[in-house]
């Protein structure tokens, strides 16, 4: 279920069924929005949360979908909720990051994390290490890396994007969904989870890819489309990109 919002014109689209809501009054912004991501984990209490993207229009009239495809780089604002031990918000509109946890003692959200700055490098590595017979060489190498020498990063997968995120944010580290043999293009959506992440965590000083370009550079081509991700530390993201471009060799 993703919401497509026009300003004051929320237009709620499903597999299923679609509402437009008072179409008269055309707004200035289009909001792409993951609404439960992680929803799988719900019935075992694992933080999930909400993820947006929020872009200018560039047309006039009646919004359209190219309104939507729009690279995150043009994103204006983004952030995600995540619904976990306490609640958070963690903000940008393009100048930093902040964070904002919500008292529930007086019902608002207090600033708690303000200019929120991602590592140089981590100690954790983070994916679903249960597709490992799944991925290529150079990601198989990196993750085997990850796990020798004196000092081996930690590994921690929740498999709720938001979760995992937010962890990678405050801890450092790299999160991954790279491209598997059954899902070439990877899991995650473009623009209502990577791209608003992407933003997020470039924003905090860290880095993300696709495994060739920054995901915020990725051109949409359809709303729903799905891209590998590396996300996180600049140093660990780097690592990993230097062991794909050595096996595209
Ligand atoms: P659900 O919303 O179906 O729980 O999927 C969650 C998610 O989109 C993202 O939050 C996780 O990072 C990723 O999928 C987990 O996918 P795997 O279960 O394939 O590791």
């Amino acid at each position: 279920m993703y919401l497509y919002w026009w300003h004051s014109n929320v237009e709620l689209i499903t597999s299923v069924v679609k509402f437009q809501v008072e179409d008269k009054c055309q707004g200035k912004y289009i909001v792409c929005f993951d609404p439960l991501d992680g929803s799988s984990n719900i019935d075992c209490l694992v933080s999930i949360g909400s993820i947006f993207g929020i872009y200018k229009r560039t047309t006039d009239g009646a919004p359209t979908v190219g309104d939507t495809l729009q690279a995150g780089r043009h994103l204006v604002a983004a952030g995600y909720a995540l619904y976990g031990s306490a609640t958070m918000m963690v903000l940008s509109t393009g100048q930093g990051v902040n964070g904002f946890m919500l008292d529930p003692a007086i019902g608002e959200f207090v600033l708690t994390d303000p200019n929120m700055r991602i590592k140089p490098r981590g100690k954790i590595y983070s994916l679903n290490e249960g597709y490992a017979n799944k991925w290529d060489d150079a990601i198989r190498e990196y993750v085997n890396s990850k796990k020798q020498g004196p000092k081996p990063y930690g590994g921690r997968y929740i498999g709720s994007m938001v979760a995992d995120v937010h962890r990678t944010l405050k801890y450092g580290g790299i999160f991954m969904y790279p491209a598997t043999a059954d899902a070439p293009k990877g899991k995650l959506r473009l623009m209502y989870e990577c791209n608003p992440m992407a933003f997020i965590i470039e924003q905090a000083g860290g880095k993300s890819s696709n495994g060739s370009v920054s995901i915020l550079d990725i051109q949409p081509e359809a709303i729903h489309q799905r891209s590998p991700i590396f996300l996180g530390s600049s140093e660990d993201v780097e690592e990993v990109l230097a062991c794909i471009a050595k096996h595209k060799q």
